[in-house]
């Protein structure tokens, strides 16, 4: 990381330790010699970063176990010491530094950048917001990832969020048509992910009525190799009526015959569905 860091030539660094890699008495981060223009908050308490040649203070503190219940800013004001004063804050649950933005809004802060929750959002419009994580990092982390971009000149703060993020994770729902083969089925997905883009990661649900004959085999439909999870939940499309006239009389008939006429979403019609397709597979012709 310091590595990265060095890579910039104009940019001052500040940084603290959240939850996830709080604070051990043994932590590397206690010693580690960071590049000039990182500096990080190793205090468990609030405390400053004076940065006066951009004029410039970051407010902030570090954790020093995995869960703090407790709101290290509060009571503590910015001390108006820098034409532009930040207030850093990692939480915002209840068991990580709960985020109390009227309080907040108190202390004279010309801006409030938070981390810890995934997904960037704006909690005071150009005075408070999550960055997210620059990367999703879980299947379920949908839309857009990236950083904030802020000036803050004469006291006033303007911020934008930049959509950086490589690749992008995407739930998408493909609807299967009765007659449609496996491969038809295979070339519609990869054209799905043709059209949002091969770089993003999906999770991808089936759905619609299949020929009562086939079983897709989900394993070949991975084209691109960037699918997570691919869940069938097609149903076959059975000519009932058909199926009940054919077999007046015997299990079969007298299956449909109980349990017809319930809607699609009846746990009776998936009953007759799974019933039929049984019947249907093991009886002898
Ligand atoms: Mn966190």
């Amino acid at each position: 990381m310091n590595g990265l860091f060095l890579r910039l030539s104009k940019t001052q660094v500040v940084l603290c330790a959240g939850n996830h890699d709080y604070l051990k008495k043994d932590s590397y981060y206690r010693t580690f010699p960071w590049a000039k223009h990182v500096h990080m908050i190793l205090s468990n308490d609030w405390e400053s970063v004076e940065l006066p040649e951009i004029g410039a203070a970051v407010y902030g503190f570090s954790y020093e176990s995995r869960e703090r219940e407790d709101r290290p800013y509060a009571g503590k004001k910015a001390r108006g010491k820098q034409p532009a004063e930040i207030l850093m804050i990692h939480g915002g649950d209840e068991r990580h530094v709960p985020v109390k933005k009227e309080e907040i809004l108190q202390l004279g802060y010309d801006y409030v950048a938070l981390g810890h929750i995934h997904k960037p959002q704006n909690i005071v419009p150009g005075k408070m917001a999550y960055c997210g994580a620059l990367e999703p990092v879980d299947k379920n982390d949908m839309g857009k990832h990236g950083y904030i971009y802020g000036e803050i000149k004469d006291k006033k703060c303007r911020i934008k969020f930049v959509p950086s993020a490589v690749r992008e994770y995407i739930h998408a729902e493909v609807l299967a048509a009765e007659n449609m083969s496996g491969s038809e089925l295979k070339e519609k997905i990869k054209k799905l992910i043709e059209e949002k883009g091969i770089e993003n990661i999906y999770k991808i649900l089936i759905t619609g009525f299949r020929s009562p004959d086939i079983l897709f085999d989900l394993e070949a439909m991975d084209v691109y190799g960037n699918i997570v999870e691919l869940l069938d939940d097609t149903k076959p499309s059975f000519n009932f009526e058909k199926i009940k006239i054919q077999n007046k009389g015997n299990i079969l008939g007298e299956l449909i015959e109980q349990l017809e006429g319930y809607g699609e979403e009846s746990p009776q019609y998936r009953a007759m569905c799974e019933g039929v397709q049984a019947l249907m597979e093991t009886r002898r012709d």
